[in-house]
């Protein structure tokens, strides 16, 4: 059925059921970023004055957000990092690379070959466990270091409504309290870790897609060969059919967990203490840290 814009009244196709919204492409584009602005002023995320880096996959997701921010008027560089994982990385950093052409920004590269010596499979073969298990990890380390390095204020990634969700219910079912306690779309600034924000913890994966294809964003749409098959997929999947038969479930469970739940439980455990690794000064729990350990393990 076609609908009309809300705005001008020109047909469209683009109908969000859980905000009984219709909107032409340009006011689409236009409702997005106004959407993301309201987000980034809701949980003071970023000023005009800070110094942001993007860490920028390639996929719809982050150079979607990496385009609302310069748009907004954000001072936004981008982080990409090269897992070394065949054909996905080499076409990840091309996309990421030509992106950054476009938006007139400049592009951090980090080769995990490079900086850690090894690639992200072999890392898994060594540590004989699958490579989701510690890419975070890495992934985080390396983020933390060029912001810290770059003098950037805020680390922001592409995190979607989808993601924070599959993660919310994970959590839920298992009453991971200790990370239902950390689940929150700003991380501060302390012990050597930089502040870490996800300005499109509201926008659907969905809405990120319309977004990205509107506004000619070239992306990799192809996922990591590793993300098969893996638990927040399957959640993400289950989550997806809830919301197709009650619309606005993912946004209500998400919002009312940040008004409601968030606000008991945060605070609930003691701050781990934070310390400097001994062998790269790096934030952990630790004497050393899991990357540093990961290398020596390595070799
Ligand atoms: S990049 Fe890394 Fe993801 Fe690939 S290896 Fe797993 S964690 S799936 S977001
Ligand atoms: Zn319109
Ligand atoms: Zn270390």
């Amino acid at each position: 059925m076609k609908r009309k814009c809300i705005k001008c009244s020109k047909e469209t196709g683009i109908y969000l059921p859980h905000h009984r919204l219709a909107l032409c492409q340009e006011h689409y584009t236009a409702w997005f970023e106004s959407r993301t602005q309201r987000t980034i002023t809701e949980f003071r995320m970023m000023t005009g004055s800070d110094k942001i880096l993007v860490a920028v996959s390639g996929g719809k997701d982050s150079l979607s957000l990496w385009n609302a921010l310069v748009k907004l008027g954000y001072d936004a560089d981008g982080l990409h990092i090269n897992l070394g994982i065949p054909e996905y990385s080499e076409l990840s950093q091309k996309k990421t690379q030509e992106f950054a052409e476009r938006v007139g920004r400049k592009l951090h590269v980090v080769e995990i070959k490079t900086d850690f010596g090894r690639t992200i499979p072999e890392i898994s073969k060594i540590e004989r466990r699958p490579p989701c298990s510690f890419c975070g990890t890495l992934k985080r380390y390396f983020m933390n270091l060029y912001a810290k390095k770059g003098g950037y204020t805020v680390v922001a990634t592409g995190h979607n409504l989808d993601d924070e969700t599959a993660v919310l219910m994970l959590n839920t079912l298992n009453w991971n309290t200790e990370y239902l306690a950390r689940q929150y779309p700003v991380l501060p600034e302390g012990d050597g870790l930089a502040k870490k924000v996800k300005p499109f913890c509201k926008m659907t994966e969905k809405e990120t897609a319309f977004y990205a294809v509107i506004n000619g964003i070239d992306f990799v749409e192809d996922e990591c060969p590793f993300a098969v098959g893996s638990t927040t997929i399957i959640y993400k999947k289950i989550l997806s059919q809830i919301e197709q038969k009650f619309p606005g479930t993912k946004i209500r469970f998400y919002s009312e967990f940040l008004a409601k739940m968030y606000p008991m439980i945060r605070g609930s455990r003691e701050a781990p203490k934070i310390g400097k690794c001994n062998m790269c000064g790096e934030p952990t729990q630790s004497s050393i840290c899991l990357v540093c350990r990961m290398k020596i393990r390595a070799s």
